[in-house]
């Protein structure tokens, strides 16, 4: 009999795939529906794959697979994310140009991809370093920028000291840059800004629209944080100017008992007097050094300064100080609160810290010596009293309009997407600098503006790009007027080249467009999405951001670029921890696959881990546990087809046909739910039943078990690739198990052998009976007639009626 060699089997079956293209989606197929089963493509890191990639991947293309063998047109491409930081940092290192680095890196994870087996269609692969692709993320850039949105600004910008660049707010995370864990600094740059801002609404109502995970859902919209409250107005004390406040508790007004203005606010210049001048400014001096995310930390002492000046409580006319506290921050609301401590945590901190009287304005079961957060009824508000809060909001609120001294307003958390980054190795965005025209767009037949090649590409510390020192390309006429004008030099962020990239697989040798609306038609949405869990609030609420201006531009047939979205969990070491180089815990897949495993046995062991969705450890003994079972899988199949062909008798079929139409039924609606885990469960329970059947009859029924065989592999195909097309021909079928039908579980086997019905009488329960399922009604109510313990409760007495629930109950009702 023949071994069970991974490595002779894999290498083979991926040729034949290859050679034959089996997995090339097809433009515009009538015939079946079309599916996209998108993952993520990686960056091409010198690392290779790791544990994390494994796993996306072939969750990813069983999920491709099983859509094939079902009818569907399956476009399940991949890509290189090549731009950004990583590359660059390596190629330093390693003293070879960024884009040397990429080819090389892009060459391992092919050999890694080929090697694990999965179905991408190659021929719409691409890296979005590839001029011929960046081409049109500037072109779309360009799109912005003609419509406004794309915009340039002075702003005080996160900088990260060690990679010396801008960052986004997306990409710092607790005030470190989100990739190499460096606290990130404030700097003043001239930055180009992208306004997701205009689009935070429907950012948010699209997602009624499409179906992801709740929690994927609900990071979205806290991330957006959209916060509707009244802006009041509060008069200064003798002064004519007067100090608007954010608040979403206008209910609070009356325990207002100070106001807190940021230290950047404007109006400080005017109202403080000057006996507090001094202190004031070295105050401010002070607390413009810290990070925005220093001054937000609630746990922090708080600190703060008296202005000298007074405000008046719009609604009690109380006199109240006004302070400075860089709690209060510039760039949210108006800058300035009313603060309430009896009622906000940061509130009551500051107050207690200066001495600042605190007034509790709403009566809930909160102890006094503490905030309350929670609604409740008024108390110590005049004319509002007795009222409950959420009514005394709307009363208040409606009250100070009337007077002219609120309006509704409505923040939102989110901000401009800070654009441009002060490195090499990014698109380089498509505009001149004319000291006439100001920014202009390079004309369409100009791009790609392509990133010259250069020996020093290492970032500054001025906070200029590198290209800001190739004088022959810096220097150009202005597209509008022919005098010297200068290109923009920073280039893009790296998630510029994901906001759009699975557009391009629709059409990724267009060299008109950056996509063909036909085809853009046809393909649509995205189908479903998978990812990781990291990218919720970076690169996917970018990419629908794209997504929905390009809609709004005529340029896009959705308005939501992914119907789908599911969050794949983390794979952590084995002891629990992070998988890291430093700690050098990380599983390189390619040393399982070569250790005689193979890809089968990795992708099962992948899957098996834990629901796809848990964060997870690794578990070293999976890959052997799953290589066995496809040992013996193969063994099984090796024994039949070699078994004695002469033999002939079907007294075996039932049992056989009735375990392999509830595994493919179970199996099938595992995989409709994404129960990769579950589903390889039900495989391994169904060959060890498959095991016994085969020790009482020795495959003496030959046409079942040629059967039965053949639905495994099928089952066996999306989670196993290699194994099954091999077992596939040794069962003597033609062509690959891939472009097989999907088996379908025939409803006859499904059904339980036997019932239990629950018997009442007048409505009590007295007994049980068990029949067969499928027996006719009248046949049902005679057994229970003939139960001895029913027939107790019936002697003597008349049935009046009988109620029947099918398969559950029946109830006599009888009169006493
Ligand atoms: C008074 C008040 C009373 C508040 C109360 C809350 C509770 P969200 O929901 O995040 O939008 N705030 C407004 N502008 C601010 C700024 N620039 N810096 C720091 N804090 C600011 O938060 C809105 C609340 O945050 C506002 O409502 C305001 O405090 C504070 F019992 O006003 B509130």
């Amino acid at each position: 009999m023949k071994r069970y060699n991974p490595k002779e089997v894999e290498p083979k079956r991926q040729k034949q795939w290859a050679d034959s293209q089996l997995y090339r989606a097809v433009d515009f197929d009538d015939q079946r529906p079309k599916y996209v089963m998108l993952t993520e493509f990686p960056y091409p890191s010198g690392d290779g794959l790791h544990l994390g990639h494994v796993r996306e991947y072939t969750l990813g293309d069983i999920m491709a697979r099983y859509r094939r063998m079902n009818g569907y047109n399956v476009l399940f491409p991949m890509g290189y994310d090549a731009f950004g930081l990583p590359t660059e940092n390596y190629a330093i290192k390693n003293k070879i140009t960024p884009q040397q680095a990429t080819a090389d890196n892009i060459a391992t994870f092919r050999r890694q991809f080929d090697a694990m087996g999965f179905s991408f269609d190659w021929d719409r692969s691409f890296s979005t370093s590839d001029p011929e692709y960046y081409r049109w993320t500037q072109w779309l850039f360009l799109q912005f920028h003609k419509a406004g949105l794309a915009y340039q600004a002075e702003t005080a910008i996160n900088w990260c000291p060690s990679c010396r660049t801008g960052l986004s707010n997306e990409e710092v995370v607790a005030g470190r840059h989100e990739r190499c864990d460096t606290l990130v600094e404030k700097r003043m740059l001239k930055q180009w800004l992208l306004k997701i801002t205009e689009y935070a609404d429907r950012l948010i109502d699209g997602l009624n629209n499409v179906d992801y995970s709740d929690w994927i859902a609900q990071q979205q919209i806290n991330w957006i944080g959209k916060s509707t409250g009244s802006e009041i107005v509060f008069k200064v004390a003798d002064s004519a100017e007067s100090i608007n406040v954010f608040t979403t508790r206008p209910d609070t007004i009356f325990g207002a008992t100070f106001m807190v203005l940021a230290p950047e606010h404007p109006l400080l210049k005017k109202i403080v007097p000057e006996s507090h001048r001094q202190q004031v400014n070295s105050y401010i001096a002070s607390s413009l050094s810290k990070t925005e995310i220093e001054r937000q930390e609630t746990e922090r002492e708080k600190t703060g300064v008296f202005s000298g000046a007074y405000a008046i409580n719009p609604l009690s006319d109380q006199k109240i100080p006004i302070w400075i506290g860089d709690y209060v921050l510039i760039d949210y609301g108006s800058g300035a609160i009313m603060a309430v401590p009896a009622h906000d945590e940061r509130d009551w901190a500051f107050a207690k810290t200066f001495d600042l009287p605190i007034k509790r304005v709403i009566k809930n079961d909160t102890s006094d010596d503490t905030y309350s957060l929670g609604e409740g009824v008024m108390i110590d508000s005049g004319s509002y009293n007795g009222l409950p809060s959420a009514e005394a909001r709307e009363k208040m609120t409606a009250d100070l309009i009337r007077a002219g001294q609120a309006k509704d307003e409505v923040h939102y958390h989110l901000r401009d997407w800070i654009f441009s980054r002060q490195h090499y190795w990014g698109e380089p965005i498509p505009i001149i600098h004319c000291p006439q025209h100001g920014a202009v767009a390079v004309p369409d037949d100009q791009l790609p503006v392509v990133l010259p090649v250069i020996d020093h590409y290492e970032p500054t510390d001025n906070g200029e790009s590198p290209l800001s020192l190739i004088e022959d390309w810096v220097n150009v006429p202005c597209p509008a007027c022919g005098q010297p004008a200068k290109r923009e030099t920073d280039t893009m962020p790296n998630w510029a080249g994901s906001s759009w990239y699975y557009l391009r697989y629709f059409d990724p040798h267009n060299n008109q467009q950056f996509a063909d609306q036909a085809k853009l038609d046809y393909w649509g949405m995205v189908d479903m999405y998978l990812g990781g869990m990291e990218h919720t609030t970076l690169h996917l609420l970018y990419s629908r951001f794209w997504h929905q201006f390009g809609y709004d531009q005529g340029l896009l047939p959705t308005p939501e670029p992914y119907a789908a979205r599911r969050g794949q969990g983390i794979v952590l070491a084995a002891d629990g921890s992070k998988m890291s180089k430093s700690k050098g815990n990380v599983i390189n897949p390619s040393d399982i696959i070569d250790r005689g495993y193979g890809a089968d046995s990795l992708r099962l062991a992948i899957g098996f881990l834990a629901p796809y969705d848990q964060t997870t450890a690794w578990t070293p003994e999976g890959v052997a546990g799953t290589f066995r079972f496809l040992q013996r899988i193969w063994t099984l199949t090796q024994e039949f087809v070699e078994s004695d062909q002469s033999q002939s008798n079907d007294s075996a079929a039932e049992p056989l046909l009735k375990l392999t139409h509830k595994t493919i039924a179970k199996v099938t609606e595992q995989l409709i739910n994404m129960g990769f885990n579950t589903a390889i469960a039900s495989l391994m329970e169904y060959v060890n039943g498959l095991y016994k059947l085969k020790a009482e009859d020795n495959f003496t029924d030959r046409q079942t078990w040629q059967f039965v065989l053949q639905s495994l592999v099928k089952l066996l195909a999306p989670f196993a690739p290699h194994i099954a097309d091999e077992l596939w021909t040794e069962l003597g079928q033609s062509g690959s198990v891939h472009n097989a039908v999907w088996p379908v579980a025939d409803g006859k086997y499904l059904t339980e052998d036997s019932l239990t019905i629950v018997i009442q009488v007048n409505g009590k329960l007295r007994g049980e009976i068990v029949v067969a399922s499928g027996v006719a009604e009248d046949k049902v109510v005679e057994t229970a007639k003939q139960n001895e313990k029913i027939k107790q409760f019936l002697d003597g007495k008349e049935i009046i009626r009988t109620v029947y629930v099918p398969g559950k109950l029946v109830n006599f009702v009888v009169n006493d």
